[in-house]
């Protein structure tokens, strides 16, 4: 049971994303199934809200194929009551159109929101692996060196507009820099987003702000200044930095994201056999910090989400 008077602090499981790869870990969901399985575990273990990629089932490729979403996600919300957050992100090597097709398909309460067009370097992967189990892994970090993730002004605007406004789904706006917490205060004076935003600083990736506290706290500090009590954050690290990041977020206010798709370890160099793995250390050490691990259903009320009768699978 809750102690009185401790906070709640949501915790996000991106359970697969698109930028690790088979050869990497073999412990990364790939298959529907295996994503279905690994959802519902990190759910069980205290994960309120699962972060959705799909990945090619033959040879674990990202794949934004909306029939495949609908083979795990529709498992997943049988099996737990966890809010489903469907990438808007995909891979950066994909077009916007079929980074979208699921989320317009599916309706799901969340998705990703990236804020801004950047270089997103997932290359320096390359010198950790010796061989590949499949072609398409190197040449995917590989092509990372020559391609924008792009996120116009005018994407955005249209994200907003057509899954947000149109579909019902409240964003986790990914926040990769300063300028994106700036062009995100920049909508809400526009009154093209509305509180209670829910901000992802994300550091960690080479293109982005560094894995540090003091990005984390310059980031929080724009965002305090410029968004005041119109949003919520949440913190992820990409790669090895993630659990102290995340702890140091939790410590200054926010809610934390762990999974695989942002790092595949569970302490230095010892690979995570499971996201629900990653969940359940992070529940300890929010425990250890005297933080209340929020349901499900407290996330909805926080996020003011439009519920799961509101979905499209
Ligand atoms: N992979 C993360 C660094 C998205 O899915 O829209 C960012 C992400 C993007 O989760
Ligand atoms: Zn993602």
């Amino acid at each position: 049971m809750a102690a009185q008077g401790r906070r709640k602090v949501i915790i996000t499981c991106a359970v697969t994303g698109s930028i690790h790869t088979p050869t990497m870990s073999p412990h990364l969901p790939i298959t529907p199934d295996e994503i279905a399985e690994a959802s519902i575990a990190a759910a069980r273990e205290g994960a309120a809200i699962i972060h959705l990629h799909a990945r090619q089932p033959s040879d674990g490729r990202p794949s934004a194929d909306a029939q495949l979403f609908r083979a795990f996600i529709r498992k997943i919300n049988d099996s737990c009551d966890a809010v489903l957050n469907v990438s808007t992100g995909g891979s950066s090597l994909m077009t916007l159109d079929a980074r979208l097709a699921p989320a317009r398909a599916l309706k799901p309460e969340m998705c990703s929101l990236n804020m801004g067009s950047m270089n997103f370097g997932i290359f320096p992967m390359l010198e950790k692996y010796g061989a590949w189990k499949h072609d398409w892994e190197p040449a995917l970090l590989q092509a990372t060196r020559r391609t924008v993730f792009q996120n116009s002004f005018d994407d955005i605007e249209m994200i907003l507009a057509d899954i947000g406004k149109g579909g019902g789904a409240k964003f986790e706006f990914e926040c990769y820099d300063v300028g994106q917490v700036e062009l995100l205060a920049f909508y809400l004076r526009k009154g093209l987003v509305e509180p209670p935003l829910y901000v992802q600083f994300v550091l960690g990736v080479l293109g982005g702000a560094g894995a540090s506290v003091e990005n984390l706290v310059h980031l929080k500090g724009t965002a305090d200044r410029l968004l005041g009590d119109a949003y919520q954050f949440s913190v992820l690290a990409a790669g090895g930095r993630q659990m102290a990041i995340a702890t140091a977020g939790a410590i200054m206010g926010g809610n934390v994201r762990v999974g695989l798709e942002d790092n595949l370890t569970i302490s230095p160099g010892v690979l995570a056999t499971s996201n629900a793995q990653q969940v359940a250390k992070m529940r300890r050490i929010l425990d250890e910090l005297g933080l209340d691990v929020a349901s499900a259903d407290e996330a909805r009320a926080m996020l003011k989400l439009k519920g799961r009768g509101a979905i499209g699978f």
